[in-house]
Order: structure tokens, then sequence, then C-alpha cells
């Protein structure tokens, strides 16, 4: 396959001011009739012919200004034209099966109905077209087919006009007025409901919203609509932005590979971003259903109204709008978990990303398959690059910049470059050295020395970035770090301030100290970095239980963990030692178990131990099951060594009836936190408070808490517990899921054997992408049992690959990356992980996906 380098961009030659699309829709057969008026690009270099691409297409019929013509060729899977004039109009005809498009991309079969998915270049499966983000047209689209197949018929913009064709067969026309690149085109057809609501803009235009979902799922939507309600507001407040539509439509579908698809108006949703009720969902389902709404929502400015350029801007959009749902999200709970909670996700997927062979900056250089490059590095990476400009900035300073970015570039399919220099300019910052964060990849390492000199605390910081896959030799980046210097005695600190690190080694003196004070660093997370440096175990559990700064708090607790995982690991410590440093490790826990000042949700975010995938980002080469064993080993030890103020709080915690404020949620998620440890610490008592938390349960997240504990049990209880679960949710399938992945991901010994026999259950599909994820994604990303030193857990990832890979291979290439670390993996294993990456690599006619990715993780 083809490497396209970012370098190699060219406007296209042709421009295709409006599209007019006429399906006729059937399960099996639809035929599309596309007319593109196209018109010489002044700013291209002319050329007369027009490359359309296609993806698995044959033209039926083409028309030049309305006349048949023959004199096409197709080029691999384009079709290309020469066209003499100025300006034409091209007609195509083409006929696909969307039931026979199990890829999931383009137009196809879903439960009966049909719908779309064209980003990244699923718009070419559909019809011949210049499929590329820079090409913005205006799109009419009608569509036809039997009413009582698909008796509701959606696509992007407004619906303009509909009615009966024939017998049983009705048609609608929509008509989006704002020129949009083809991957924000969107269809849907089928049997649907809507709960609907209406939106007052902030200048006073109303605006039909609906959530469109199968019958029996209505009553599951009115969290996703309250969710969409508040995105709408809160754009208007915190980014000026307003809905510029008459309506809103979401349509959740049960067959999807990502989370959801923000298509102008009409925006696509993995069921599972949707539908939510607290009999099925957990509250952390619900934080999904806001944060990934709120995140499609704002993508109609952040995306639509201003679009890339080109797919290496990938992070233009993604970055930014996962940036604005994480501050929506911030500002809808607690802003401090929330905090804790990105910085969790980024630390277990985008590290281990960019410490390995797929590493790539957040504008990427080259790639072969785009999918490919939906990655946590553009997404979350790229949301904490501009995170940075905002805490450099100031808040209002950048909001200042964003309207200038939305102001000047509104209607354009733009760059990241264009987007730092519109925050350049409106916030006043200079971004020159900045820039680097979008072309090196790789997280940079901070060192940390802090001294007493004459008075003054003197905090020296060196940053080193390691090389990655074809960068080496990398330059100092500015670091903005938050930090805070605790005087010993008062225990307090003299104000939060900002240092910026732009130099390799770099000083910075803070007056008005006679004895080391304890320093605060990189309060907020407020750059992505790693952190190394010496401190006191004292000084940790001091920051643990003191520091004002909630994640600073979070962090210390971390740090202390982690400073003693990684000697246990390694096998340095002494029996003393490691009771030293347990105790130390306990006496933070069991301040945190106990202090009356915090609230319950913050509480369970500081119980929660380091993972296993961050815990070996901190070794060059880690052993899995020693990881597995220490970090279960001290879990077992906080569990018994606290068990009293674990079941205090269990207790405490229990008999609370639902609700979704804040302190409910709170007590749910310390209450399944406590059995945790207490099923490593104490597991017959444990059993015994599953069973209770499961059969007292009245919603989803003690349910699977409790399971999820059991499931992880050698408990005689364990297997009437899951089928029970089974047997209450059997028609829902997304609980089905969590039923799977419950398993898959436990902490059972025999969770491998376990994963074998899920796969032969009648509900297991390797065609649903959430089941198929449910069951082996959970396990690879979970299970100890993955890492089994018998290599069976990689075979059985890597046969998945092979099967997964020619029914879609979007998500079969997902699973490539748990084998691609086997360079900092032990020998042993690591050789097997190896030997299945290159038995997949000579697998015949793998995908294009499949392949860069194997390609990568063995280069
Ligand atoms: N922008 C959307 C990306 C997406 C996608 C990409 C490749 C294949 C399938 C896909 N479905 C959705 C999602 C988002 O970031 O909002
Ligand atoms: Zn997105």
């Amino acid at each position: 396959p083809q490497l396209i380098r970012r370098e190699d961009y060219r406007p296209f030659a042709w421009n295709v001011p409006q599209v007019a699309l006429d399906f006729v829709l059937g399960l099996n057969q639809t035929r599309i009739t596309a007319r593109l008026d196209v018109e010489r690009n002044p700013v291209a270099e002319a050329d007369p012919t027009l490359r359309l691409n296609g993806d698995g297409l044959t033209p039926v019929e083409i028309r030049v200004d309305g006349a048949v013509v023959q004199s096409w060729v197709m080029e691999g899977a384009d079709l290309v034209l020469t066209l003499p004039g100025e300006a034409h109009q091209v007609e195509i005809v083409t006929e696909i099966d969307p039931s026979a498009n199990t890829q999931l991309m383009g137009l196809y079969a879903s439960n009966g109905m049909l719908c779309t998915q064209c980003e990244a270049e699923g718009f070419r499966r559909i019809t011949f077209f210049p499929d590329r983000p820079d090409v913005l047209s205006t799109y009419r689209v009608r569509m036809s087919g039997p009413k009582d197949q698909f008796p509701v018929l959606l696509s992007n913009g407004n619906h303009v006009d509909g009615g009966e064709s024939a017998e049983g067969v009705h048609w609608a026309e929509w008509y989006d007025p704002w020129p949009k690149p083809s991957y924000l085109f969107a269809l849907v057809a089928g049997d649907l409901v809507a709960r609907k609501d209406v939106f007052t803009t902030m200048s006073g235009r109303k605006v039909d919203l609906a959530v469109w979902v199968r019958e029996g799922d209505l009553g599951r939507t009115e969290h996703a609509m309250e969710s969409l309600i508040k995105s709408m507001k809160w754009d208007e407040e915190r980014f000026g932005r307003e809905y510029d539509l008459d309506t809103f439509n979401i349509v959740a579908v049960s067959d999807f590979n990502m989370g959801a698809m923000e298509n102008k108006g009409l925006n696509i949703f993995n069921t599972k971003y949707v539908l939510a009720d607290s009999d099925s969902a957990t509250d952390g389902d619900y934080d999904g259903v806001e944060g990934v709404i709120g995140h499609e929502y704002f993508h109609n400015w952040s995306g639509n109204r201003i679009t890339c350029r080109d797919w290496f801007q990938l992070s233009l959009k993604e970055g930014f709008t996962v940036l604005r749902d994480q501050l929506f999200s911030q500002d809808m709970g607690s802003a401090a978990v929330k905090r804790i909670e990105d910085v969790r996700v980024l630390r277990a997927a985008q590290f281990p990303e960019d410490s390995g062979p797929l590493a790539h900056p957040i504008r990427p250089d080259s790639y072969r398959e785009i999918s490919n490059f939906y990655t946590a590095t553009v997404y979350n990476k790229g949301a904490e690059v501009i995170r940075m400009m905002r805490t450099m900035a100031g808040e209002e300073r950048f909001r200042q910049g964003t309207d200038l970015y939305f102001d000047r570039h509104d209607g354009e399919a733009a760059t990241c470059e264009d987007f730092v220099a519109a925050i350049e300019e409106g916030a006043g910052l200079d971004l020159a050295q900045f820039r680097l964060w979008y072309s090196q990849a790789g997280a940079p390492r901070v060192t940390v020395e802090l001294a007493l000199e004459d008075g003054e605390a003197v905090l020296t910081l060196q940053q080193s970035a390691p090389a990655t896959p074809g960068q080496s030799g990398k330059q100092p980046m500015p670091i903005p770090l938050r930090i805070a210097l605790f005087d010993r005695e008062s225990g307090q600190h003299g104000g939060e301030q900002l240092i910026v690190l732009t130099q390799e080694q770099q000083s910075f003196r803070f007056a008005g100290f006679d004895q080391l004070p304890i320093l605060s660093l990189n309060r907020g997370f407020s750059a992505p970095v790693a952190i190394d440096r010496e401190i006191a175990a004292d000084d940790l559990v001091f920051l643990a239980a003191r520091d004002d700064d909630p994640f600073a708090r979070y962090e210390a607790m971390q740090d202390l963990i982690v400073g003693h995982l990684k000697k246990a690991i390694g096998g340095h410590l002494s029996d003393d030692d490691r009771a030293a440093a347990r105790a130390a490790i306990g006496t933070a826990f069991r301040a945190i178990l106990t202090d009356d000042t915090l609230d319950d949700l913050m509480r369970g975010e500081l119980m929660i131990l380091p993972g296993a995938s961050y815990l070996a980002e901190q070794m060059l080469v880690s052993d899995p099951a020693e990881i597995h064993a220490e970090r279960e080993g001290l879990k077992a030890w906080l569990g018994a060594h606290c068990g009293a103020e674990l079941q205090a709080i269990h207790q405490r915690a229990s008999g609370v009836s639902y609700s979704r404020d804040a302190a409910a949620r709170g007590l749910r998620k310390v209450k399944t936190q406590a059995l945790v440890y207490l099923a490593a610490g104490k597991p017959e008592l444990a059993a015994g408070l599953a069973q209770d938390q499961y059969q007292a349960a009245d919603n989803m997240t003690d349910r699977q808490g409790a399971l999820m504990v059991m499931a992880g049990l050698e408990s005689p209880d364990r297997d009437a517990m899951l089928s029970d679960f089974y047997d209450r949710y059997r028609d829902n399938p997304l609980v089905v899921d969590k039923w799977f992945a419950i398993q898959a991901q436990s902490l059972h010994p025999g969770a491998l054997r376990h994963v074998k026999e899920l796969a032969e259950h009648p509900d297991f599909t390797l065609r649903n992408p959430n089941r198929a994820r449910s069951l082996y994604m959970a396990f690879a990303a979970a299970s100890p049992t993955f890492h089994q030193a018998d290599g069976e857990g990689y075979r059985m990832i890597a046969d998945v690959i092979l099967a997964l890979d020619p029914i879609n291979p979007q998500t079969a290439a997902r699973f490539v990356p748990f084998l691609g670390r086997w360079r900092r993996i032990e020998p042993k294993r690591a050789a097997m992980m190896k030997q299945e990456l290159e038995r997949i690599a000579a697998a015949p006619a793998l995908s294009r996906d499949t392949y860069e990715q194997v390609s990568r993780s063995l280069g």
C-alpha cells in the first residue's frame, strides 16, 4: 500500500460547489445517482482530468453535461474522466449492496435499517467523488424506499420536501445549506422512533431536536436528550458558538466502528453512547453518553463549520473537540475528578502509544491507512497540547484566540498551523517554539532537582524527549508547569505559580525559604510529560494528604505507589524496605479512607491503584507477570491492613437508594472500590459482601461492580451470579456486552479459557464491533492471562485479528497494538508476541489497515 505524505498536499484541481444525490433504497440493492457540478479550481494547478475516488464501485452509467460518455477509465479503484471545459455537470450512477457491507464504512445495513459512516474515506464506497476533506459542497439529497421498511428517512441539513411516489413507496428530500466535505455526509433509513424536544438558541431561533432509536429503546433516551441540550447551551456560553440549522438529529445504531460521528445535522451514534437508564447503565456509562454527545455536538463548529484541509490535520478538529468535551464534562460534574480521569486515560492509552512502535506526532507526517490514525495521540494528546496553550494564555485570552480562529476560518478547510496562528494572535502568545508539540512525537521526560541556596529554593529542571520511529535528536519544547512550594512548618504555600521550561536545562529561583520546601509540581497535569524526581516518601505522604490541588494530591499517592512498585518489581526490596514502603502507603491510604473533608467521588479516585500499563511504562522492559503479582500483592495488603475502614465504607454506602446526584454517585464509587480491595485481602468476606451488594442492587453501577468483583474470585457463587446477570439482561445487547467484558477482563486465573468458551456462546459474533471488543479487547487490555507464559493469549488475539481482518479491517487493526509492544516486554514473551505479528504479516490478502499496523510494529 502507498505511503501518503503530508508534504505532498496539493489543492484539488476541481471545485464541486453542488452535489445532488438520489438514492433508491434497498437493503440488498441501493441505486445512487450522483450529480456533481464541477468547475476548475483557480488556485490549483490546471488539470483536465477529474479523478474521482471509488472503493469497490463499478459505474453503471456516466453522463457529462447530460450526454452518456464512454471515455472514462478506471485507475485502480478510482474513476478518471477528462473534461475539456471550465465547468461541467457530471452524473454517475452506481449500485451497491448495503447488506454485504461488513466493514461498516459507506452505506450499510444494521438490524434492518440503513445508515452511513463516511469519515474518513467511506463516501467513496457509495459513489465516485473527490473524497477528501478540502472539497466542500452543498448537498441536496433525495431518497425513496418502501415505507413499511423505512418509515423514517433522514439526511443532513433541513427536511425540505417529501411524499409518496407509488403504492407503499415514499420519498424525502433534505438540503444542507452549509458547504461540507463528503466525510460529513449521512443518510439513515429505518423503522425508528424519536424522543423530541426544542432548543432555543441564544439569538432566539428554535431548533427541533430528535434522538432516534428502535421502539423498545425510547425509555433510555432521556439522558441523551438532556446531554444534547446542555451541550448546546454550554457551547454558546463558553465558546460563543450557536447552532445553525432548523433541526438536529441523533440516530443510535448497534453496529458501529467507533463511538459516534458528527455528520452535519445528523449525528450517528453507537447505541452505547445514547442509551442509558439506571437499570442498564453505570454511572460511568452515563458520563460516557454526556461526553460523547457533547463531543459530537461541539464538532459542529470545531470540525464542520471549520474542517480539516487534509487528514494530517485531524487533530485540528479532534484534539480541539476533545478539549472542548473535557471542559464541558468538567463544568457538568466534578472538575477535579474529571481531570484525574482524563489523565488516567492519557497515561493508559496514549503514553504507551507514544513510547512504542506506533508513536507519531499529533500531526502525523505520513500514513498508509488514515483509519489507523484515529489514535489517543491525535485525540487525547492533541487535547493536552491545546490545553497547554490555554494554561499559558489564561481562560479569557484563550477565548479571544478561539474567537479569532472561528471568525477567521469559518467555512474553510484549515490546518493546525491556522489554529496555532489564530491562538497566537488572539491570545497574544508567542508560540514559535511551541509548534514543536505538533511535529515531535514522544512524551518529554522532565528531571527535577530542588536545592536550597542562600535563602532561595532553586528548582532545576531538565527535559529530554525520547527517540521515536523516524525521529531522533529532538529539540526542547515549552513545558508549562503549575507549581506550588509548601512550607514544611506551616503546611501552606504562598500561591501557585506558572513556570515555563523552554530550554534543555533551566533553573528557577524562589526567594524566602530557609528550609527546603515541599514541591508540588505539574499541578492539574499542566503538561503531558513524565516527571522524574527523587522525593522522600514522607513528602509524598504530606502532599497526598494536604495538597490543595486535587490532581497533585492524586499524583502524590500515585507516585508513592509507583515508586514502591517499581523497586519491588525489579526485585530490589529487602523485607524491611518492603514493610517500610507499605507502611507509608498504608498511612496515606488510610488517611484517604477516613478524611471527612473529602467527597466520595474524589475519595474513589484517590483509592485507585496505578494501572498495569502505566507501571509497565515506568520500565524499559517489564515482566507483566511480575507487575501483576506486585500490584495485586499491594492491593491484598491494603485490603487486609485497612480491612476495618474498607468494610465501614462499604457499610456506609450500602442501603442508600439510587439517585444520580454527586453524593449518591460517590457512595456507589467507593462501595465497589472498597469491595475490590477486600476481594484481594479478604476474599471470603468480599464474596459475601459482593453477594449482598448484587442482591440489593437497584442500579447497574452496584450490580456490575459486585459481579466484576465476584467474577475474579474462586467463589462457589460465581457461576450463579453470572448466570443470573445474563438471564436478566439477555435481551439488552449493551448489557450482554458487559457480561462478556466482565468475564474477559476478570482477575480469574481461568480468564483465557473462559474467553475461548465465550467465543462459542450463541450471542457471540465478530460481526458486531461492540461484541467483538467486549470479549477480545477487554481481554487483551486487562486480563493478566493475555500475557500467560505459554503465549496462548497472544495466539488467540492474533487469530482474532486474522479472522476479523476480512470482515472489518478497521476493527481488526485496533487489536494489533496489544502485540505491538513486544520490545518493552521481557524476552521470552517478546519473542512469542513478535512471532504472532510475523504470522499475521505472512497472511495473504491482508487489509491495508492491518498491514500498516503490523509492519510498523515489526519495523
Ligand atoms: N470523527 C469521528 C470519527 C469516526 C470514525 C473514523 C473512522 C472510522 C469510523 C469512524 N466513526 C467515527 C468520531 C469523532 O471523533 O467524533
Ligand atoms: Zn471527534
